[in-house]
């Protein structure tokens, strides 16, 4: 056996790299500007817009404080042709209003809740360095509004949500939009800048089915999207609200995925991105045809249009563009450049195809529950039940939380009516209701459960925290049911 050298080869290689890194950590081009220390010099106003259109560019203008209104909305809105949607909205558009701000701002946000809300919202920044991205300071019921601050320390372009409990339901209903932090200085100047956000949505009728849709939770959890559209619509891109261009002028596009479940392969017919702020961030990649968009993120597209036509915006996972709705227009006008392109201009090639057809999921129902044998065998299983489908809201302790959800825990409106409860458990619950003297209006949404399951859970939360110790049983569901 040979003694080993003192120093491999590689070895010594680690060690020179080592050492490169050491030398070259003192040099200007590396990063080690600590963005706390921005001084803000004055205050303005946030200007706030729907899309596809964004704020003006940040330019040179130091650091400031921006004073930010956002009020949330619930309202009526139109999924397709024919097809109506309740849309949980920041600001009333969805995607939400745009955010543009520079590095070092203090954003003074305050969040409003409409009274004609019915539920509770917040808002997780992605560009909130903070507990939740600000969504444990901003919990807010309807008719209330709640104020808190942040610095923005890095540049890019994030994505903001709501954070509430269902969070995949308020995310699926529109509750999604993006916050642009530009580097001091601003991104160079462009000639147009639009504002795009794919989003998945589920409803209860298949894609095209007319009416009002409601959410369809079954589907949201499958990932079986009915809907696949930029900026909350299959319409809100094509026809008359296609976005546009001359030849010759360079577009920014700022683009994110609300999500909730689905990747986005963005990708524009017709151009080659020149340029792409990877997943919104520094990085900056060249010649590109297609860009990955995560739910939660974003990018930064740049190009310059060189020819007349319609452009098509989509998603490349191209049933979604064609068959549910991620399909968008961008309009460029101006002469022929026969250098670029010699083929003859045609509109309608790339249309809307419409209706997908989909088979609905299996519905079968909840899988089989575990059968409790006795009383403390269904309290056993209630627990764990309830840990899954009732404290997101209700909270661990059955506390609740004031204004938006009823304690469980002492409740002298679950002990009076068993039925009652049983009967909230199976068909959700709307409407003021007063419980140990508080009042609450909002809405607790039916839970998908067997009768062994609601008897399980409701003998749990009877049986804990200072109830009244009642055991609901399988056969009380049924004939609650029953009566129905
Ligand atoms: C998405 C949030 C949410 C979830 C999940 C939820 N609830 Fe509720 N629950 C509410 C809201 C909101 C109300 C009040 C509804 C109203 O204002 O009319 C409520 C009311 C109730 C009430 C009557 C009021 C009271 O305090 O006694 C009971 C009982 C109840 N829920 C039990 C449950 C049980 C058991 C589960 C789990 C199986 C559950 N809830 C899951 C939000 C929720
Ligand atoms: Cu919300």
């Amino acid at each position: 056996m040979k003694k080993p050298p003192i120093l491999t080869l590689s070895q010594i290689l680690l060690l020179s790299g080592v050492g490169l890194l050491f030398s070259c950590s003192g040099s200007p081009n590396q990063e080690s500007t600590d963005n706390t220390t921005i001084e803000i010099s004055g205050k303005i106003n946030a200007q706030l817009t729907s899309p596809p259109h964004v704020p003006e560019p940040v330019g040179s203008r130091p650091a400031k404080q921006v004073i930010l209104d956002m009020e949330i909305l619930e309202q009526e809105g139109q999924m397709a042709n024919g097809v109506s949607y309740i849309y949980w909205t920041f600001g009333g558009s969805v995607p939400g209003s745009f955010i543009r701000t520079r590095v070092g701002d203090e954003v003074e946000f305050t969040l409003k809740n409409h009274p004609n809300n019915k539920l509770p919202h917040n808002i997780d920044l992605h560009a909130v360095t903070g507990p939740g991205g600000g969504a444990s300071s901003s919990f807010v019921a309807p008719g209330h509004e709640i104020t808190f601050s942040f610095k923005t320390l890095n540049p890019g372009l994030y994505v903001y949500h709501c954070a509430t409990a269902p969070v995949g339901m308020h995310i699926a209903n529109g509750m999604y939009g993006l916050i642009l932090v530009e580097p001091a200085g601003g991104y160079p100047i462009v000639d147009k800048e639009y504002y795009i956000m794919q989003g998945d949505f589920y409803t209860k009728g298949n894609n095209g089915e007319p009416g009002l849709q409601p959410f369809d939770m079954q589907k949201a959890v499958d990932e079986d999207a009915d809907y696949v559209v930029f900026n909350g619509s299959t319409d809100a891109l094509t026809g008359d609200n296609a976005i546009t261009a001359e030849v010759g002028e360079t577009i920014r596009l700022f683009v994110g995925n609300g999500g909730p479940n689905l990747s986005s392969a963005f990708h524009v017919i017709g151009e080659i991105f020149d340029r792409v702020h990877v997943e919104g961030g520094k990085l900056v990649n060249h010649d590109i045809q297609t860009t990955l968009i995560p739910p939660g993120g974003a990018a930064i597209v740049e190009f310059k249009v060189e020819a007349p036509g319609t452009l098509v915006l989509v998603d490349h996972a191209i049933f979604r563009a064609f068959n549910k709705g991620a399909l968008g227009m961008l309009k460029v006008s101006g002469p022929e450049n026969e250098k670029v392109y010699s083929g003859t201009i045609q509109e309608g090639i790339y249309q809307p195809e419409g209706g997908a057809i989909q088979t609905m999921p299996g519905d079968q129902g909840a899988p089989e529950a575990p059968t409790a044998g006795s009383l403390s065998e269904r309290i056993e299983i209630g627990k764990r039940l309830y840990a899954q489908t009732c404290l997101a809201c209700h909270q661990e302790n059955g506390q609740g939380i004031p204004n938006a959800f009823p304690p469980l825990a002492n409740a002298d409106y679950l002990n009076a009516d068993v039925d009652r409860a049983i009967s909230i458990v199976l068909h959700g619950k709307t409407g003021e209701i007063t419980v140990n003297g508080k009042t609450y209006n909002s809405v607790m949404t039916a839970q998908t459960l067997t009768d062994e399951q609601v008897a399980n859970v409701l003998t749990y939360v009877y049986n804990s925290w200072g109830n009244n110790g009642t055991e609901v049983t399988p056969s009380m569901v049924t004939k609650v049911k029953s009566t129905h």
